[in-house]
């Protein structure tokens, strides 16, 4: 079976799907954009488990371009995978840490054994990245990455608030 990649307009947050993609900071304790919509949909227990793993394996935060996994508490998702986007604000433009994103998003998926994955437009809110190059960034990494080759994930689906990020998605998918 080979892996279906989509894009959709939506909330990530009603996602039926095993894990659910988080663009949060590196401190893992909340923020605004879709970071906190998806802490007020889980609810405060998510908040209590992204203190402990800082507290027991990343003192010094999550670093830009990695992902790491929570349970997702009350969402319909059974995981959050938590990645940080390379803030274009405080000059962090590598657009090869924005890729990572999506491959060390995918790669704790696959370790969980997840089979239906929902991302949003990690980087493309509040740290500034241009819709479009996240788009062809995130769509690159997720075609490119083991697991959707050889079509271990049944569906990775770009979740996008707004016709503008929607529509640069769909036109990197054509590409
Ligand atoms: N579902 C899907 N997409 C959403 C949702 C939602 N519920 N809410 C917002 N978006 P951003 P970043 C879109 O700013 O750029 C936070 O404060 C949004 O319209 O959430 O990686 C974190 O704590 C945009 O297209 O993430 C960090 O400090 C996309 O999600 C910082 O923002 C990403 O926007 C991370 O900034």
């Amino acid at each position: 079976m080979s892996t279906l990649i989509e894009a959709i307009e939506g909330d990530i947050t009603t996602q039926r799907v095993e894990a659910i993609v988080n663009a949060a900071n590196s401190s893992l304790t909340g923020g605004g954009g879709v970071d906190g919509a998806i802490h007020a949909a889980a609810g405060p227990r998510l908040l209590e488990a992204c203190r402990a793993l800082r507290a027991e394996s990343l003192p010094d935060g999550l670093p830009a371009g990695e992902a790491v996994a929570t349970d997702a508490f009350d969402l319909p998702a059974r995981w959050v995978i938590h990645t940080v986007g390379p803030d274009r604000r405080a000059g962090q433009t590598d657009p090869d840490l924005l890729a990572s994103c999506f491959t060390r998003s995918l790669d704790v998926a696959r370790d969980l054994g997840a089979k239906s994955i929902a991302l949003p437009a990690v980087g493309a809110g509040v740290f500034g990245w241009d819709a479009a190059e996240a788009a062809r960034l995130a769509v690159d990494a997720v075609r490119a990455h083991p697991g959707v080759e050889e079509g271990e994930f049944d569906v990775v689906r770009f979740v996008l608030f707004g016709e503008k990020t929607l529509r640069a998605f769909v036109d990197a998918l054509r590409r």
